[in-house]
């Protein structure tokens, strides 16, 4: 006899075509819509990685990957997929709303995101709960997954794949930039929230297990709120880190995302890269994990442990 469960994956989500920009826009800005200003510099953002972001689809093949793995992992679970947005249709409630259609009265959630922060991961979960809540559908939350072995063996792996592209006679000038999206300072410190030391326990593994010397965290894709974000923005690390120790290779890796979409092929590829062109320092980003088995294997593994 197979058990049926619900696997609900949740993801940051992406406008499909251009004019979803302002609507996808105004859901990030919980309902208050951006300048002409601000909706044209994203919409530019956009342009410049090619019209729209490759997020979509790679969340869609990501989610389909699990699905697979966790079929092929459990004889005796038969698990279904629903796909839920945080600021785009199929947002999160419609997922739930479906699951309860087709009968799911017990499912496992699971963000695209490795690290746990009230703000990220916590408030994708509590929004499943809360529409779950009406049906009686009993959730259980993968929290955080980057602590697993397979997810620190990709990275691994990209990093010294990266070190073998450099001279030997430069690693000791060169430097790994470990980061995730920043958030607002208050929001992190009035909630005790455990989302920076994660980034610097995912840094410190990655630098104990691969051949990398020197390491420093940064955030990235800071927002325009007139408060204070988690720091250093990666830009000016990467100057702060030149100036200090005239390091020549500068190796980026966005670990708190899982993919290639706006904030890694603009906020690193140009962004990034115009700094380490302007200081005469040579760039490198290796691929995101998006469906390396390495990945899906951590997020089973995490899978496996709550279960
Ligand atoms: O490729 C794409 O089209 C979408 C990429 C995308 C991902 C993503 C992930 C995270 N965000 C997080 C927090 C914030 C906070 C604000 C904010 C604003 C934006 C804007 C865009 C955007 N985010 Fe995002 N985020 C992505 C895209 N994000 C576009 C709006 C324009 C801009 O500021 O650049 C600020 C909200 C405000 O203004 O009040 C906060 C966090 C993540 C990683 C975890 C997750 O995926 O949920 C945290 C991907």
């Amino acid at each position: 006899m197979t058990k049926k469960m619900g696997l609900l994956v949740m993801a940051y989500g992406t406008p499909y075509k251009e004019s979803d920009i302002e609507p996808y826009y105004t859901d990030i800005r919980h309902g208050k819509r951006p300048t002409e200003e601000e909706l044209q510099d994203l919409k530019d953002r956009y342009k410049f990685i090619g019209g729209l972001s490759p997020l979509a689809g790679t969340t869609d093949r990501q989610a389909e990957a699990l699905l697979n793995a966790l079929n092929d992992a459990y004889s005796d679970i038969e698990f279904s997929l629903y796909l839920g947005l945080k600021h785009i249709s199929p947002y999160i409630e419609e997922a739930v709303e479906q699951m309860h259609k087709d009968g799911i009265e017990e499912a496992i959630t699971v963000v695209l995101a490795p690290h746990y922060s009230s703000f990220s991961v916590g408030s994708y979960d509590q929004r499943a709960d809360e529409e779950a809540a009406k049906y009686g559908i009993e959730l259980k939350h993968v929290k955080h997954y980057y602590h697993q072995p397979k997810f620190i063996q990709y990275w691994t792996e990209k990093v010294n794949e990266t070190l073998a592209e450099i001279p030997q006679e430069e690693h000791n000038d060169t430097v790994l930039v470990v980061s995730a999206h920043s958030l607002p300072k208050g929001l992190i410190e009035r909630n005790n929230d455990p989302y920076p030391q994660e980034l610097e326990d995912t840094a410190r593994i990655i630098q104990q297990q691969s051949n990398i010397t020197h390491v420093a965290t940064g955030w990235q894709s800071e927002g325009n709120t007139g408060t204070p974000w988690l720091g250093p923005d990666v830009q000016d690390l990467t100057r702060n880190l030149f100036e200090q120790h005239g390091y020549k290779n500068f190796i980026y890796t966005p670990v708190g995302f899982v993919c290639e979409h706006l904030e890694v092929l603009y906020d690193n590829d140009y962004e990034c890269k115009v700094v380490c062109d302007d200081i005469g320092a040579n760039y490198y980003r290796p691929d995101m994990p998006n469906t390396h088995p390495l990945f899906i294997g951590a997020i089973v593994d995490e899978i496996k442990s709550i279960i």
